[in-house]
């Protein structure tokens, strides 16, 4: 048998076939990008983006002087002494790139896009693919680039999928033009039928490219694939180790080993049957729209913050930089609550405890309005004092090592209920608020060990609670391997990398 064309397993047989047309889009060394965006001198010149001690991304000028993604800032510094570092610990102006990149996605292609950390979006194109006009024409590169070959092996599909990626790519090429031209930055595309291998095939020309796979070509990308059964979007390192506590590493081991050995493995036939059809290069998961952005928060570390005066002061300053943050989202939409996040150095535990509290927005000016800054600034401060008295009682016995401020629960503008006339009026909030308007949440979040604080603050709040839940869950299932969680989650889609 021709080991490009290994035999999938009757029980790991699409529901789907090849009928979706998917695009994954990513941005090319996003943050850097992004600072490039801001300060143009930058162009040209080796640039990397540093939070704490490591370079967690660079642009392509540094990358080929040999820097890379998540590299000691003294190694990068070795490599290339002319690096320009910019810190990249704020995320807030990452956010709003990012949001604009989802929001143009929504509104322009397709009402199934789903985020996948800050850079990347899975599009549903399925029906703007139906309603396009055949074409013989791949824009882009097609896996391998040696379609011919293949076509005259007569390997091509004939459900109509060839057909349906190759409009696909014609789309993707639109959306990168549009991404490129309206927002300002490079992408990367893959087009495929399914969501793991679109993602995949993305990643074969970088930067500013993009990959087209056909459905007949799947078993040939996931044989080259580097690194083993990690390589595979889907599969942790969590799930890779309980792999390889069970003997399977490559992916020939893993499409080898049966439903029954992997049932065994996870404990789990649901879950076993998921990897199962993954390296196999079957994805049949949704792209489940993400719905945009739910919340907009900067915060900073903070030192020698030890009296309420300070502690206003630079409230005031975050604040005023949200609130123009929130004029640069330029989608009209404004909070219903804010939060108020502060980390206090806990003298007696030896620990910094992040506590949060939140409370209604009083009512702003118009978005646009010459006011809005000063006007939203003095009625917010009240509301901030307050919340900030509740989590720091103590007038002079405190150390605070961080605060933040942050809008969530938005409201459409175009929305009936958050229609225009609802935001002269404050906003009620719906639940739990004490008699004071304030309420109370207090976190000290603890997380996965494969989960960078930084990503997973910049996730939206229903994406960090299944992160949660689904750590909690390995956390009560493990170290046994015969137990495990029900379903592969997006914590395997966002491990650190390494
Ligand atoms: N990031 C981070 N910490 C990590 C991983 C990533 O802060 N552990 C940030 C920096 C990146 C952004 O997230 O700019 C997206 O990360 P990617 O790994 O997708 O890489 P880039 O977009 O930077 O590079 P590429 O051109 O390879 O897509
Ligand atoms: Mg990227
Ligand atoms: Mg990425």
């Amino acid at each position: 048998m021709d080991e490009d064309q290994v035999m999938i397993p009757p029980d790991c047989v699409s529901s789907l076939g090849h009928s979706r047309t998917i695009v994954h889009i990513d941005a090319d060394c996003f943050y850097a990008q992004v600072e490039m965006l801001e300060n143009p001198e930058l162009r040209g010149k080796p640039l990397g983006v540093q939070q704490k001690n490591i370079v967690v991304t660079c642009n392509y000028v540094a990358r080929e002087k040999g820097v890379s993604k998540l590299m000691l800032v003294a190694e990068a510094r070795k490599l290339c002494p002319g690096l320009v570092l910019v810190n990249g610990e704020d995320l807030a102006r990452y956010r709003v790139v990012s949001d604009r990149v989802t929001d143009l996605l929504q509104s322009r292609f397709s009402s199934l896009v789903e985020r996948l950390g800050l850079d990347e979006n899975f599009v549903d194109v399925s029906e703007m693919v139906k309603a396009r006009t055949p074409t013989a024409q791949v824009a882009g590169h097609v896996y391998g680039d040696l379609v011919r070959e293949e076509e005259e092996q007569g390997l091509e599909c004939h459900c109509g999928c060839d057909q349906r990626v190759k409009i696909g790519s014609q789309v993707a090429q639109v959306m990168r033009e549009a991404i490129r031209e309206e927002v300002g930055l490079t992408t990367c595309a893959g087009v495929s039928f399914n969501k793991m291998l679109a993602k995949l095939v993305g990643s074969q020309h970088k930067p500013n490219q993009q990959t087209t796979l056909f459905s007949w070509q799947a078993q040939k990308l996931l044989s080259s694939l580097p690194g083993g059964v990690r390589a595979i979007p889907g599969i942790g390192r969590q799930m890779s180790d309980l792999l390889k506590s069970g003997g399977i590493s490559s992916l020939c081991d893993l499409q080898q080993a049966g439903l029954d050995t992997l049932t065994t493995i996870f404990g789990n036939r649901d879950r076993a049957s998921v990897v199962q059809k993954l390296a196999f290069g079957v994805d049949d998961t949704p792209v489940k729209p993400s719905g945009r952005p739910k919340s907009l928060g900067i915060e900073d570390a903070v030192k020698g913050v030890n009296c309420a005066q300070d502690a206003e002061a630079k409230i005031e300053a975050l604040s005023g930089r949200l609130l123009d943050l929130l004029t640069a989202q330029q989608d009209g939409r404004l909070p219903g609550t804010v939060r108020l996040t502060v980390r206090k150095w806990d003298k007696a535990t030896k620990e910094a405890r992040r506590e949060s509290r939140q409370a209604a927005m009083p009512a702003l000016p118009p978005l646009h309005s010459e006011t809005f800054r000063a006007s939203s600034l003095a009625k917010m401060m009240p509301l901030l004092k307050e919340l900030f008295a509740k989590m720091v009682p103590d007038k002079n016995e405190f150390h605070l090592t961080l605060l933040g401020v942050a809008f969530t629960n938005f409201c459409d503008r175009k929305s009936g209920k958050g229609s225009i006339s609802s935001f002269l009026q404050p906003v009620a909030k719906k639940a739990r608020l004490d008699a004071t308007g304030v309420e109370a949440s207090t976190s000290h979040v603890l997380l996965p060990p494969e989960v960078d604080r930084d990503v997973f603050n910049a996730l939206p709040a229903e994406m960090q609670e299944e992160i949660l839940a689904d750590w909690k869950n390995r956390q009560q299932t493990l170290p046994s391997p015969t137990k495990a969680k029900k379903k592969c989650t997006i914590n395997d889609y966002f491990g650190k990398k390494k």
